[in-house]
């Protein structure tokens, strides 16, 4: 189940470094590193012993000598390369290079490394001792610069302080490679860096804790799997300090609160409750131990190697206090996930030969309704019937055992879903920021990565084209706007070109021909199916080069991260998100509070059509895929206004343990993710850039011959051949110098070396007058 290659079109300069003819003898002479392809595909290192032909002799570090073709070889970098801390510092960029380069470091447990502007994570699945108040200090003091999230939260505390910019950190990869974990030691050394006399950035960490136990479920992939996307913004007064925080959430996956893949859990929560909570609160919710819930015990996995559901239970309460949510509120939240889980016990009985059922009046259906506060019989009904119109009479229709059990499942996944909804509300509540909003802020976004499994259903489409949006900021920071830059200051610059992947976005949101207007329109006619969705995305799409026609009911995108296969099966009913008037009418008339409150979040138009059953999207409700395409672009406009800094999560191994590095699954994400190609553009470009008025200010004393002129430009350009820096090396735009890498560094060490000899005259000529 990985994503097929993503096609790089982006190179700057050709893939440097290709053996041919007139060098190999160089390499032989010099007894230069090369990479050799083995027959399995993997590369190993070795040098050039002697050619014939187009055959090589390679003496292989490990001893062997192996003959291949020339084609198999490639050239590897010199060892004094070996591990560097940025990508962009290697001299050959080739595949292996990159992957040899990262397992050097992934081997010491060094799991951070830079892409140019782009920081690597490679998840250590282990404590890696990187991390704690003294390493806190050292990034805070400049003592330390080898790459870490620490020092890419420093830069983005930094800029926002210096250029009073709100700043964004984006952390992306697949599931299981560390994004959440990452945004949490972000979020901690924004924490101590920002921290006040209030303690509410304790508060701002307490969260992570709630939104875990709601929103995050043991996968096959992840024990501790997110499934709902989150962007935190946290604000800093003039001061730098932190006094709110707003988190934002996207899609919760709402179908796990009734069905279960085998191995897999539901939310955290729901265990942690069963085992942990209080005899006087079992007592008040009639639980049982979690075995005995059909929605927890459906998937044989009731435990997690390694976690304590009582005590994080208890763990939770605390963050619940620390966030000031009152004990009446607690109980009621407490008292939704008993109802929740007593309904998925409630069960079925034949109730003619018609098909049509009646609810079985046991325990369960009991104290659901106990709970939610209706009587049994109101449950009871709402579960086995529905009201139709006929004429002027409203009469009660029964219903069959499918759609008795999607109702009862409808319920549970409504109130789920609203539960997790109104916790990120008051959560928000108490971490408002005060009346002095600042409107500075850092915002950190933990969003699901690329997905792309056998069969990918509605959540992988919907999370495969936040990720062609996330991929299109991220292209047009790194790529666009670095040429724009450019062009804009008259630089001579060869042109980049980058995958862009707008084709592929207006695939998703052309309207009125684009997968998500079809897919709603299709929802609102009562007898679609499946079948005639995918025949009529055939129909309208197929000249869009990013669709691919398949058989039956499936259909293919060309993402930017490789194809994907979608499966339309359940695509209108998970995009229509139906909730049937009447349980909507019996969630109102309860006694909860909380349910009276969640039954008015629906569109009241909704409460009057009868939607679910004619199988159609009411009007004035907005299906998923809208709601959510919305989402995102709100959240698109808010990252836009901010300046980024993009870290990457990889994940070396599949089996989520420590010391396994898969060359071919890291290889697959640094594709992915465009890492590859960052590092190509940034090496060919000029990362660094000054104002010429800047640049003549810092280095114009330099100049052993006074400049006459005052002007910035002819300064800054004495200088830079009073220093001999090669003019392949820099361009002059019309504002701005343009530098290579490495080049200000060499700048700055004349400039500090010059500092200290004059500080030493000075020293001299005080002493001597003493
Ligand atoms: P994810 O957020 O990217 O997956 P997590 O952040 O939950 O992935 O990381 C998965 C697991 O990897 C964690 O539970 C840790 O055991 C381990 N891990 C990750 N980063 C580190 C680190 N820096 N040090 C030690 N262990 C780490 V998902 O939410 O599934 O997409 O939807
Ligand atoms: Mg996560």
């Amino acid at each position: 189940p990985v994503p097929k290659s993503a096609n790089s079109t982006a190179s700057v300069t050709p893939p440097p470094g290709e053996l041919e003819d007139d060098n190999v003898a160089y390499y032989i002479k010099k007894k230069l590193n090369v990479w050799c392809r083995q027959p399995k595909g993997k590369w190993e290192r070795g040098t050039i012993q002697s050619t014939s032909g187009e055959k090589a002799s390679v003496s292989l570090l490990n001893g062997n000598v192996m003959k291949v073709s020339r084609l198999e070889l490639l050239p590897a970098n010199p060892d004094i390369l070996e591990g560097v801390d940025d990508l962009i510092h290697l001299s050959y960029l080739n595949e292996p290079s990159v992957l040899h380069n990262l397992q050097f470091r992934y081997s010491q447990d060094i799991i951070y490394s830079k892409a140019g502007p782009i920081l690597i994570a490679l998840n250590p699945f282990k404590d890696v001792h990187v991390y704690g108040n003294d390493l806190l200090s050292a990034y805070r003091q400049r003592t330390i610069d080898s790459p870490h999230v620490y020092a890419m939260a420093d830069a983005a505390y930094n800029e926002m302080i210096r250029d009073e910019v709100n700043q964004s950190i984006i952390i992306s990869g697949e599931s299981g490679s560390g994004k959440t974990e990452t945004a949490k030691i972000a979020m901690q050394y924004l924490a101590a860096l920002g921290g006040g006399s209030c303690g509410i950035e304790n508060e701002v960490l307490q969260t992570n804790f709630i939104l875990e136990a709601f929103g995050n479920a043991k996968t096959s992939r992840n024990d501790n799997s997110s499934r709902f996307g989150k962007l935190i913004e946290i604000h800093f007064s003039t001061l730098g300090k932190i006094c709110g925080a707003k988190i934002q959430t996207f899609l919760l996956e709402k179908s796990r609160v009734v069905q279960l893949a085998n191995g897999e859990r539901s939310y955290h929560i729901f265990y942690q409750l069963c085992a942990g909570s209080s005899a006087d609160l079992r007592e008040r919710l009639n639980l049982r131990v979690a075995s005995e819930y059909k929605y927890l015990n459906q998937s044989d996995c009731m435990t997690i190697d390694g976690v304590d559901d009582a005590k994080n239970f208890h763990q939770l309460m605390k963050a619940l206090d620390v966030v000031r949510m009152s004990i009446e509120d607690q109980k009621h939240v407490f008292k939704m996930l008993a109802a929740i889980l007593w309904l998925g016990n409630i069960s079925f009985n034949a109730a003619d030969n018609e098909n049509h059922i009646e609810v079985v009046k046991d325990e369960a259906v009991t104290t659901a309704a106990l709970l939610m506060g209706c009587s049994s019989q109101e449950l009871m009904t709402a579960l086995s019937t529905r009201k139709i119109q006929a004429g002027k009479d409203t009469i009660a229709k029964m219903l069959t055992l499918r759609q008795a059990i999607d109702t009862r499942d409808a319920l549970a996944k409504f109130i789920y879903a609203n539960l997790f909804d109104w916790l990120v509300e008051q959560v928000n509540k108490s971490l408002e920021v005060g009346k002095r909003r600042t409107g500075r802020s850092i915002s950190i976004l933990d969003i699901y990565g690329f997905e792309s499994f056998q069969k990918n259903s509605f959540e992988q489409f919907c999370i495969n084209y936040a990720n062609e949006r996330l991929q299109q900021h991220f292209n047009r920071h790194l790529f666009k706007l670095e040429q724009e830059d450019y062009e804009l200051d008259g630089v001579d610059w060869t042109k980049v070109d980058f995958d862009d992947n707008q084709e592929c976005l207006d695939l998703f949101e052309k309207k009125p021909l684009g997968l998500l207007s079809l897919l709603d329109e299709e929802s609102n006619f009562p007898r679609a199916s499946d079948l005639t969705l995918a025949n009529k995305l055939k129909q309208h799409l197929n000249a869009n080069p990013c669709f691919k026609e398949e058989m039956g009911r499936a259909f293919s995108v060309r993402h930017y991260a490789g194809e994907v296969l979608y499966d339309t099966n359940g695509f209108l009913e998970k995009n229509r998100d139906p909730l049937p008037s009447d349980s909507i009418q019996l969630l109102s008339s309860c006694t909860c509070e909380l349910l009276r409150l969640f039954s008015k979040t629906l569109n009241h138009s909704q409460k009057q059509s009868n939607s679910f059953h004619a199988g159609s999207l009411d009007s004035k409700k907005q299906s998923v895929g809208t709601k959510f395409k919305g989402q995102l672009f709100k959240l698109m406009n808010q990252l836009e206004s901010t300046t980024p800094h993009f870290i990457r999560c990889i994940k070396p191994n599949t089996k989520q343990l420590p010391g396994i590095y898969d060359e071919d699954l890291v290889l697959q994400q640094l594709k992915c993710c465009g890492v590859l190609e960052v590092v190509r553009i940034s090496r060919a470009g000029y990362p660094t850039r000054m104002m010429h008025q800047e640049f003549a200010r810092r280095y114009g004393f330099l100049l052993s011959e006074v400049n006459t002129s005052q002007d910035p430009l002819s300064i800054s350009v004495s200088v830079l051949q009073q220093f001999n820096i090669p003019p392949e090396m820099y361009q002059v735009g019309f504002t701005k110098l343009y530098l290579r890498t490495g080049q200000i560094g060499a700048l700055e060490d004349k400039r500090k070396q010059f500092l200290r000899g004059i500080v030493g005259i000075q020293k001299c000529f005080r002493g001597h007058r003493a």
